[in-house]
C-alpha cells in the first residue's frame, strides 16, 4: 500500500508540474516548492474538521475530502469518519455535506451506497421527531459499510471510524490512532481475518473472524492496538 502510495504521489508531482513546465524550466526541476509534498491532494480540507484532516493528510498524503465527517484514500478502499464536533459517534455514513461529486469520480459503489446511507438516518431522525435521540442506539456495528473491516476509538462503535478493505497491514500510527482502538467490526466484504497487535512481533491482543465484531475489546487490550495484519480467506 504505501509502495502504491508513493508511486501515486510520483505519478501526481509531475502531473501537477506538467509537461510544458518542464520544458520550459528544464534546470528548475530540483528546485520544488515547499508546498509541493500536498499538492497532488487537491484543496485544503473544509468544515468543522478541517484541522483534524489537515493533520491525518500529513500523515498519509493522497486523501480526499468527501464530506464535512471524512476522508478517503486510495478510490474508497480506504475511509476515516469522524464524529461531529460535540458529538461521540461518528455518523453512519459519510456525515454531513457529503462531496457528491468528489464520491462521484472515485467511482466506488460501496462509497456512493455510504453516502445515501448517511442522508437516509438523516432524514428518518428527522421525521421521526424530537424522541429520535432517545430511539437511536449509541453505536451499530452496520456502521461499518460490508465491504470493510472498522477500527472505532470508541466503545459499541462508538468514536472515530477507520474503514479499511484492502489494506492487510499497516501501524496504527500510520492512520493517527494508535493505541485508541476500543472495538472493531470485521463485515467480512473484504475477505480478510485480522490480527490486532500491541506491536509488531508482539504476541495477539485479538483476532477478528470474518462477519464478527467485538463492541469493546476488554481492559487488558483497550487501547493497545498499534499493529495488525490479515490473512486472505477468499
Ligand atoms: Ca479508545
Amino acid at each position: 500500500m504505501l509502495d502504491r502510495l508513493s508511486a501515486r504521489m510520483k505519478r501526481g508531482t509531475v502531473g501537477a508540474l506538467g509537461a510544458a513546465a518542464l520544458l520550459a524550466a528544464p534546470f528548475m526541476a530540483g528546485q520544488a516548492s515547499p508546498d509541493n509534498g500536498t499538492a497532488h491532494s487537491g484543496t485544503a480540507p473544509s468544515g468543522p474538521l478541517a484541522e483534524e484532516m489537515a493533520e491525518l493528510l500529513e500523515l498519509q498524503p493522497g486523501g480526499v475530502q468527501i464530506s464535512d465527517n471524512a476522508l478517503a484514500w486510495d478510490d474508497g478502499a480506504t475511509v476515516v469518519v469522524w464524529p461531529s464536533p460535540g458529538e461521540t459517534v461518528a455518523p453512519a455514513g459519510l456525515g454531513e455535506n457529503v462531496r457528491a461529486d468528489v464520491v462521484e469520480e472515485l467511482g466506488s459503489e460501496t462509497l456512493q451506497e455510504q453516502s445515501e446511507t448517511g442522508n437516509a438516518a438523516a432524514v428518518e431522525g428527522d421525521a421521526a421527531g424530537a424522541a429520535s435521540s432517545d430511539l437511536q442506539p449509541a453505536g451499530s456495528y452496520t456502521s461499518c459499510p460490508y465491504s470493510y473491516y472498522c477500527f472505532y476509538t470508541g466503545s459499541n462503535y462508538d468514536g472515530t471510524r477507520y474503514q479499511f478493505s484492502s489494506t492487510c497491514s499497516s501501524y496504527a500510527s500510520n492512520w493517527g490512532f494508535n493505541n485508541q482502538t476500543t472495538s472493531w467490526v470485521n463485515r467480512g466484504g473484504s475477505g480478510k481475518a485480522i490480527y490486532a497487535f500491541d506491536y509488531q512481533g508482539s504476541s495477539r491482543l485479538w483476532y477478528e473472524a470474518v462477519g464478527t465484531q467485538d463492541s469493546y475489546v476488554g481492559s487488558s487490550d483497550n487501547n493497545r492496538m498499534s499493529y495488525w495484519t490479515c490473512t486472505y480467506t477468499g
